[in-house]
C-alpha cells in the first residue's frame, strides 16, 4: 500500500476496475427490486460546468447507495443534442452543428468518466441520432390520427435573436428563455400538441407525486384551473348568429355590478365589425396585433355601436373591443365589474364608465372605491336586487344555480394553460413529418416515408434555418413539399427517460422493458425546469400511456431539485458604463474585506455571491479541480458543503478541507495496517470493555443516521457523522485484540458509508483492508441493535462522604455530564443550597462525592 494518498493512481485503478468488470451494466431481472435513478441529461455544450458536476454527483451517490442496498439500479446517461447553441457555434467556427455536437460529446464523455459516475454506458444515445428522433416522427403521425395535433394560424411569441417561435412556457416575463431577447408577436401558422386535453389530469396527478411542494405549486399555477360560469348576454340589433355573447366569469357574485362588456379583437363580433370600418381596422392594426395579455402594454378599447342586455336587469351595457381580452381563454369575452377588479377599474376610469359596488366590506358598509377597486371577499352583497344580503361565500353557488336554471348558464372550469406550439423555424432539430400538396393538402407522412433525416452535411452562414433553401430536402414527388420547420427540442427531452430502458430496439419506440424500469424512482435536476421540461415530460408520458407504450401514469415518482452553485463576483466599472467581471482566481481579498486584482494590484468591486455563470465570470472549471485534487475531493466537497436542495457556495478552503479529510482517511488506514496488520476483525461482544462498547455504539449510531440521511439525500449531514466517527477513532488508542477489532469495524463502516460519495478512494482502501470483493459489491452496513443498546449503571452520590442518593445513568455518560446530573438532582440540591463546593470526586462506574 502506498504511504501517501495519490488520487491519480487511486482513481485510475478504481475506474479501470469498474470498466473491466462492467460493474454498472444492468439487465432487467424481475427477481430483484429495481431502482431507476436519473439525472437530467446534459446539453453537449462542450464542457461540464459545476452545476452538472453537482447534479451528477448527487445522482451517482444515490445510485451507489441503492446498489449497496441490493437493488438492481439503472443510471443511464445520454445527450440532449439538438438545439440552438450548436447552430450559433457552427456559424462562428465554420463547422457543421453535427460535427460540433459530436466533438463536444466525445470530450464531455471523458469528463464524466473522470468523475467515476456509475453509468450504464451501453445505453448511451444522443437525441440527434436518427434512431432516436425517428420515433418522434412516427409517434407524431399517430398523434395526428388521434386528433391530438393541429396546425393553426396564431399570434405567436417570436424571438428576434434566435429567429424562431417560442411557446408560452419559454417566454419568461416577456423575454426569450434562451436568448434573453424581448419577445415580439407575429402571426404565423404553426403546429400544436393538445396539452389542454390533459390539463385536469396533469393537475390532479400532482397530488400523488413526491416532488418539492414549490415545483408542484408552480405547475398548478401554470395549469391555472379556475371554476366559474358561462353567462349569455344578448346583443340587440346584430345579425342573429352573433346575438348571443357568452362570457366566462369566476365571479358570478358580482353579476349585478357589471357596467360594460369587453371582447377580444379576434372575437366574431369584432371580425364582423371590421368589414368596411376603417376606424376599427386602424385600431386593430395599431393596438391588437400583438400578443394579448402582455404585461407591459396599455389596456385600450373601442366602444362599438351595439349594446348587450344584462340578463337580469335587462339594462343596456356598452361593449368594447379591446386589446387585452384573450381569444383563446374562456370565450374571448368578459363581463366587467370595475368596482371589484383592478383592470376593469382602470379601464372604466379611462373611458368614464360607471362603477357599481356590489360587495360590502367586512362591516357590511359600502366599500370605498374612489381610489381603487375593492377586491377583498367582503361580507354581503349589496346593490344586487334579489341577491342583496347574501353572504359573499355563499353567493357564488346560489347565483350560479339560479343562472343555470333560468338562463341556461353553464358552470364550468377553465384552464390557463395553452396548447403547446411545437414548430420551430430552426435547422438543428427533428424535421416535422408533414407534407403539403399543391392544392393546399396537409398530411402526415406515411410510415414508409419515415424517417425524414436531417441533412447533416451543412455549412451554416446565418442563423436562419437553411432547410427551406435545400430543394433536395423539401421537394417530394408529384409536387408535394415537406414541412421545413423542426420540433421544439423539448420534445426530445420529454421521453428520453423511457428510451433508456430499450434504446437498442430498432423495431419499436418502447418495448416491454419499460414496464420493469418505469417510473423513474428519483429524478434529479435544476428547479429552472419546474414548468417547461417537467410539465412537457409529464404530458408526453400520458400520451405514451394512452397509446399503450408505457403503463404508469407519471414518469418521475420522486423529484429532487438541486440548488445552484454560487460564487463571489468581482468587477470594475468601465468608461462606457458596462461592468468588467473578474474571476476569483485573479482576485485577492484583503483582511479588511476589500479586494484587488492580483495582476495590477488595483481595487475591484465585490459584486456579492451569485450563480456561477459565464456572464459574471465567476465560474470554476471542474476539470482543473479534478486534475488538481481528484474526482473524490470534488465530489466530497460538493456533497458536504450544502444540503442538496440549497445553494452551494464555492470555496477553495472547502475543497482543500475535503482533500485533507481524504488524506487523513488514507493515512489512518495506512498507519493502522502498517502497525497492526489486519489481524483481528472478529468482535466478541462479551469481551468488550466500556470504552470499546462506546466506540461500537458510535459506529452503529453512525450507520443508523447516515442510512436515514442518504435516503433523504442529505449527504452533508451523513458525511459530518462519518467525520465525527473518524475523529473519535483518532483519539481511541487501544491495541488490545478487541480494541483493534472495534477500530477495524468502525473504519470499514466509514468506508462503506463514504463509498457512494467518494467511490475511488474507498474502493482502494477496502481492498487494502483485505477484502477480495470490491466495495461496490459489498452490502450497506447493518445496524447491530445490541450495539445501540445503552446499558445503565447506578451511581452513588455522596455529600462530604455520606451517601445521600443513587441515580441511574447510561453507562457511557461523559464525566462532565455526570457532574451536571448529580448537581441538578433535587435531593442533592436540598443539601447544597448556597454552599460553596470545593471539590467533586468521581470514581467512574461507582460513585460521586461532592465536598464543601
Ligand atoms: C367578472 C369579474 C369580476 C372577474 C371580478 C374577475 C374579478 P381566471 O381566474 O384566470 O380564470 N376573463 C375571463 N375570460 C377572459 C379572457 N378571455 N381574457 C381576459 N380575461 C378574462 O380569471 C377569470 C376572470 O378573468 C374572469 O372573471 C374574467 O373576469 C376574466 F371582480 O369576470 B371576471
Amino acid at each position: 500500500m502506498n504511504r501517501y494518498y495519490n488520487h491519480i493512481d487511486v482513481e485510475r485503478n478504481a475506474q479501470q476496475f469498474w470498466k473491466n468488470n462492467r460493474c454498472f451494466k444492468v439487465f432487467e431481472d424481475m427477481t430483484i427490486e429495481k431502482y431507476y435513478c436519473l439525472s437530467m441529461f446534459p446539453y453537449p455544450s462542450g464542457n461540464l460546468h459545476m452545476g452538472h458536476v453537482r447534479n451528477y454527483s448527487i445522482g451517482d451517490a444515490i445510485t451507489r447507495f441503492n446498489i449497496m442496498q441490493g437493488k438492481n439500479v439503472l443510471q443511464p446517461i445520454g445527450w440532449d443534442a439538438f438545439g440552438m447553441p450548436a447552430e450559433n457555434a457552427a456559424i462562428k467556427q465554420g463547422i457543421s452543428p453535427n460535427d460540433w455536437t459530436k466533438k463536444n460529446i466525445d470530450y464531455m464523455r471523458i469528463q464524466l468518466n473522470s468523475l467515476g459516475f456509475a453509468y450504464d454506458w451501453d445505453r448511451e444515445f444522443s437525441t440527434c441520432e436518427v434512431n432516436y428522433y425517428y420515433w418522434e416522427q412516427w409517434f407524431f403521425t399517430k398523434l395526428i390520427k388521434k386528433d391530438l395535433v393541429y396546425k393553426k394560424d396564431s399570434i405567436v411569441n417570436w424571438d428576434p435573436v434566435d429567429n424562431t417561435v417560442l411557446s408560452n412556457e419559454q417566454v419568461i416575463d416577456g423575454y426569450g428563455w434562451r436568448s434573453g431577447a424581448k419577445i415580439e408577436s407575429r402571426k404565423i401558422s404553426i403546429w400544436f400538441l393538445k396539452i389542454t386535453n390533459y390539463a385536469e389530469e396533469l393537475l390532479k396527478d400532482l397530488d400523488n407525486l413526491d416532488w418539492p411542494e414549490r415545483v408542484k405549486t408552480m405547475q398548478r399555477n401554470w395549469i391555472g384551473k379556475s371554476s366559474g360560469v358561462d353567462i349569455d348576454f344578448y346583443v340587440s340589433e346584430i345579425p342573429d348568429a352573433l346575438s348571443k355573447l357568452t362570457i366566462f366569469t369566476t365571479r358570478p357574485d358580482t353579476l349585478m355590478g357589471v357596467s360594460y362588456l369587453a371582447i377580444s379583437s379576434e372575437h366574431p363580433i369584432a371580425n364582423f365589425l371590421y368589414k368596411n370600418n376603417p376606424k376599427l381596422i386602424k385600431f386593430f392594426k395599431k393596438y391588437c396585433n400583438s400578443l394579448c395579455g402582455e404585461a407591459d402594454i396599455e389596456n385600450l378599447g373601442i366602444n362599438i355601436v351595439y349594446k348587450a342586455n344584462h340578463p337580469i336587469t335587462k339594462e343596456k351595457l356598452p361593449i368594447y373591443i379591446t386589446n387585452f381580452v384573450l381569444m383563446e381563454y374562456g370565450h374571448g369575452a368578459i363581463m366587467c365589474v370595475p368596482a371589484h377588479d383592478k383592470r376593469d377599474w382602470d379601464f372604466a376610469n379611462k373611458y368614464s364608465l360607471s362603477k357599481i359596488p356590489v360587495i360590502a366590506d367586512i362591516n357590511g358598509n359600502i366599500p370605498n372605491i374612489y381610489n381603487g377597486p375593492y377586491t377583498k371577499q367582503g361580507s354581503i352583497l349589496i346593490n344586487s336586487g334579489e341577491f342583496n344580503f347574501l353572504k359573499t361565500y355563499e353567493a357564488f353557488d346560489i347565483i350560479i344555480k339560479k343562472l343555470e336554471k333560468k338562463y341556461n348558464s353553464i358552470k364550468r372550469v377553465n384552464y390557463r394553460i395553452r396548447d403547446w406550439g411545437i414548430s420551430r423555424q430552426r435547422y438543428w432539430g427533428t424535421p416535422i413529418p408533414i407534407k403539403y400538396g399543391k392544392n393546399g393538402e396537409i398530411i402526415a407522412l406515411n410510415i414508409d416515408e419515415l424517417p425524414v433525416c436531417l441533412p447533416t452535411n451543412i455549412k451554416l452562414k446565418t442563423n436562419k434555418s437553411p432547410l427551406n433553401t435545400i430543394p433536395s430536402f423539401y421537394n417530394l414527388r408529384n409536387l408535394w413539399t415537406r414541412e421545413t420547420d423542426t420540433f421544439d427540442t423539448f420534445i426530445e427531452s420529454s421521453w428520453y427517460y423511457a428510451r433508456f430502458c430499450c434504446h437498442d430496439n430498432n423495431d419499436l419506440m418502447l418495448d416491454e422493458r419499460v414496464k420493469y424500469w418505469l417510473p423513474v424512482d428519483i429524478y434529479i435536476g435544476g428547479i429552472e425546469h419546474a414548468i417547461l421540461h417537467l410539465l412537457y415530460a409529464r404530458f408526453f408520458h400520458k400520451l405514451l400511456r394512452d397509446f399503450g407504450l408505457v403503463h404508469c401514469d407519471e414518469p418521475f415518482k420522486r423529484l429532487l431539485t438541486q440548488g445552484m452553485v454560487v460564487a463571489n463576483t468581482y468587477y470594475r466599472k468601465m468608461n462606457d458604463g458596462s461592468n468588467q467581471w473578474f474571476n476569483h482566481i485573479d482576485v485577492k481579498v484583503k483582511s479588511d474585506g476589500s479586494a484587488y486584482l492580483i495582476s495590477d494590484g488595483k481595487p475591484v468591486i465585490m459584486g456579492g455571491i451569485q450563480k456561477m455563470s459565464k456572464s459574471k465570470n465567476n465560474g470554476v472549471d471542474p476539470q482543473s479541480m479534478i486534475n488538481q485534487f481528484g474526482a473524490d475531493t470534488v465530489r466530497l466537497f460538493i456533497l458536504f458543503a450544502a444540503p442538496s436542495d440549497q445553494s452551494l457556495e464555492w470555496s477553495y478552503a472547502g475543497i482543500e478541507g475535503a482533500y485533507r479529510f481524504l488524506n487523513r482517511l488514507w493515512k489512518f488506514t495506512y498507519d493502522h495496517i502498517a502497525l497492526f496488520g489486519i489481524i483481528n476483525k472478529n468482535i466478541n461482544v462479551s469481551l468488550l470493555n466500556d470504552r470499546q462498547r462506546a466506540i461500537r455504539r458510535i459506529t452503529h449510531i453512525t450507520i443508523k443516521k447516515t442510512t436515514y440521511d442518504i435516503n433523504s439525500a442529505n449527504f452533508n449531514t451523513a458525511i459530518a457523522a462519518v467525520m465525527k466517527l473518524n475523529n473519535t477513532l483518532l483519539r481511541f488508542n487501544d491495541n488490545s485484540i478487541q480494541g483493534l477489532a472495534v477500530i477495524i469495524e468502525a473504519l470499514e463502516v466509514s468506508l462503506l458509508i463514504l463509498s457512494p460519495i467518494v467511490p475511488h478512494i474507498t474502493h482502494v482502501l477496502w481492498n487494502e483492508l483485505g477484502h477480495k470483493e470490491a466495495i461496490i459489491n459489498a452490502r450497506w452496513p447493518k445496524i447491530d441493535d445490541q450495539a445501540l443498546f445503552i446499558e445503565e449503571m447506578t451511581l452513588v452520590i455522596q455529600i462530604n462522604g455520606k451517601l445521600r442518593t443513587k441515580i441511574k445513568i447510561p453507562a457511557d455518560t461523559d464525566l462532565d455530564i455526570i457532574k451536571k446530573i448529580a448537581l441538578s438532582d433535587y435531593k442533592i440540591q436540598i443539601y447544597i443550597k448556597c454552599k460553596f463546593i470545593t471539590k467533586i470526586f468521581i470514581v467512574p462506574g461507582k460513585l460521586i462525592n461532592i465536598v464543601f
